[in-house]
């Protein structure tokens, strides 16, 4: 048994406002606090040498112990999370914890971050956290730990799991590979992991599916399918597990129908993908060289559908040449391709992005409260749209994607053609029984006759075995999810509305005009 000699808090700080539409809904229809915690803290913890007494604190799931004084608190930064992170590190510090940040956030502000922290970790944690905790029990902590060589990430401990109160969590993160070849403007990824790809050992990752407390994955990779063959060989390896999982991919995925069946059976229940636009010549100015085209965005859906795999479609609106209709077209084409999980954003600056250091030299950034995320509020001057005319298009989109009827409608034809048929990974009686028991409740014992319509719909196909339970239950609770979150948002329209008109000075180009 090794003694303890420090204590040590890692923190992801709370959020103020709901910022992932259904996930946290979701949890709570499964009994549990959050979807997921963030991969960094447990990755941060596997790290951290043995002689240090570990405290995992999602803030979402748990609160901090104020009280308590640990030896050195680890907090890891999202600009959503930031204002949060300031106040703990400056909690931390004034009772003589030492306080680092990393993460996105703290990565690209160091200077400001250091206002409320004591060190600075840039980057990825492997090699520079070890270093960072070597100095600090010589009491000489640097400023700022960075380093130009990335970690080759080949073999990665697994993460500190057993320090995660684990019936807190829905799933867990999984990452197999680091690095984006491309360079979005809106996106931080090549800035934090570079442009070359770094994939770990297949064997390794085995590894770490055996030793995971869960059986439900969501692997982090920005594009798990951007080398194929590396993607085929993970499939094979991990079939045999019987794992649930989702991932994010880009819409090439779907020139290999291969590919798309290897991942169906290996478990993947759902790709999210970023569309981010319908119009091309928004990609275009965001350097966004890869889905282009709106044209190859629908045979790609209807390969990856007949895979009877799920797509959550991610969207932004606000670019330079959008005006209120991209709402309405993003809604039509969600319609005409089947697309019931749409995550639509407000488009967003985070520091960092090339995004950020355009808007920012232009004064189209404006000073608003941090904790408003990223994505669901707007944040910049947009060039055709005011503040609140874009808030209430957002709003009113939402509502119409999110709506029983529209949601059933999507779902007939969706399901109609029998592709889920597929099984994913085994979800044990135990769940299926609490699958079960919640559509019940939530779908029959309501007044709600779309709502009762699909279910009866879902039904149907489960009887006739023409959806899998798992897929068809699982889209019905996932449906659930996104809906309450929606009547949340409205729930606080007024107040949200209020702290958008308060900050609104009209489109970038009328203010232009004023000048
Ligand atoms: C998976 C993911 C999600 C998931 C799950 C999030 C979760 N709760 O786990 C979902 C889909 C829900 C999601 C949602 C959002 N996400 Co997200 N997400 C990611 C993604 C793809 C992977 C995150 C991850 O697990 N990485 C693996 C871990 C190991 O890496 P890491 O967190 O960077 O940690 C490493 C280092 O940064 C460092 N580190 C991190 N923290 C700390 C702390 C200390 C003390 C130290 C020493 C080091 C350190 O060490 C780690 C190991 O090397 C990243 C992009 C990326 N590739 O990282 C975007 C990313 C984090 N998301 C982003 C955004 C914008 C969002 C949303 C706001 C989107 C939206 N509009 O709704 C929401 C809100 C998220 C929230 N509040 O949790 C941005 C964040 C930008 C920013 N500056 O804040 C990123 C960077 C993507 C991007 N395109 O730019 N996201």
């Amino acid at each position: 048994m090794v003694n303890k000699e420090y204590r040590l808090f890692l923190i992801s700080p709370r959020q103020k406002y709901i910022n992932y539409p259904a996930h946290s809904e979701l949890a709570k229809i499964f009994g549990k606090k959050r979807f997921m915690i963030p991969l960094a803290l447990p990755t941060i913890a596997a790290l951290t040498p043995d002689h240090y007494d570990i405290h995992i604190i999602d803030e979402e799931t748990e609160s901090v112990p104020k009280h308590e004084i640990p030896d050195i608190v680890g907090i890891t930064t999202l600009a959503a999370t930031i204002k949060r992170a300031y106040e703990l590190g400056d909690h931390f510090r004034s009772l003589g914890s030492k306080v680092i940040f990393g993460g996105p956030y703290a990565s690209f502000m160091p200077d400001e971050a250091l206002l409320h922290a004591d060190t600075i970790v840039v980057g990825e944690a492997e090699g520079l956290w070890e270093r960072c905790l070597e100095d600090f029990e010589r009491g000489q902590l640097q400023s700022v730990y960075k380093t130009d060589v990335p970690p080759d990430f080949k073999r990665q401990k697994p993460p500190r799991w057993d320090l995660v109160n684990m019936k807190s969590i829905f799933q867990v993160g999984l990452q197999v590979s680091r690095g984006c070849p491309f360079n979005c403007d809106f996106c931080l990824v090549s800035k934090i992991f570079g442009r070359k790809m770094r994939y770990r050992d297949i064997d390794n990752v085995i590894d770490e599916i055996k030793a995971s407390p869960t059986k439900y994955f969501f692997f982090v990779d920005d594009n798990l399918t951007i080398n194929k063959k590396y993607a085929k060989e993970l499939m094979k390896a991990i079939k045999p597990f019987g794992i649930s999982w989702g991932c994010m991919a880009s819409l090439d995925v779907a020139k290999d129908e291969e590919l798309l069946h290897l991942m169906a059976e290996a478990g993947c229940f759902n790709i999210l993908i970023g569309f981010e636009s319908l119009n091309p010549e928004n990609l275009d100015d965001s350097n966004k060289l890869h889905n282009q085209a709106a044209t190859i965005f629908e045979p790609a859906i209807q390969k990856i559908h007949s895979a009877g795999i799920h797509i959550n479609a991610s969207f932004v609106a606000g670019f330079d040449h959008d005006t209120l209709q991209a709402f309405d077209d993003i809604f039509d084409f969600s319609m005409k391709m089947n697309l019931p999980n749409v995550n639509l954003h407000i488009l967003a600056a985070p520091p960092g992005t090339e995004l950020y250091k355009k808007l920012n030299a232009q004064g189209r950034l404006f000073d608003c409260d941090t904790d408003l995320g990223v994505g669901h509020f707007p944040t910049i001057h947009y060039m055709k749209m005011s503040q609140t005319e874009i808030f209430d298009k957002y709003m009113e989109t939402i509502a119409r994607l999110y709506d029983f009827r529209n949601i059933r409608i999507k779902a007939e034809n969706l399901f109609r053609d029998g592709a889920f048929i597929r099984k994913g990974g085994k979800i044990s009686v135990f769940m299926k029984a609490r699958l079960s028991w919640i559509t019940f409740k939530e779908f029959i014992l309501t007044r709600d006759k779309e709502k009762r319509a699909l279910f009866f719909f879902i039904y149907h196909l489960i009887r006739k075995k023409k959806i899998a339970i798992d897929k068809g239950l699982g889209f019905l609770i996932s449906m659930l999810g996104y809906n309450r979150h929606i009547k949340d948002h409205q729930k606080n329209m007024e107040k949200y509305r209020k702290m958008v008109m308060d900050q609104d000075r009209g489109s970038w180009e009328e203010i232009q005009k004023e000048y």
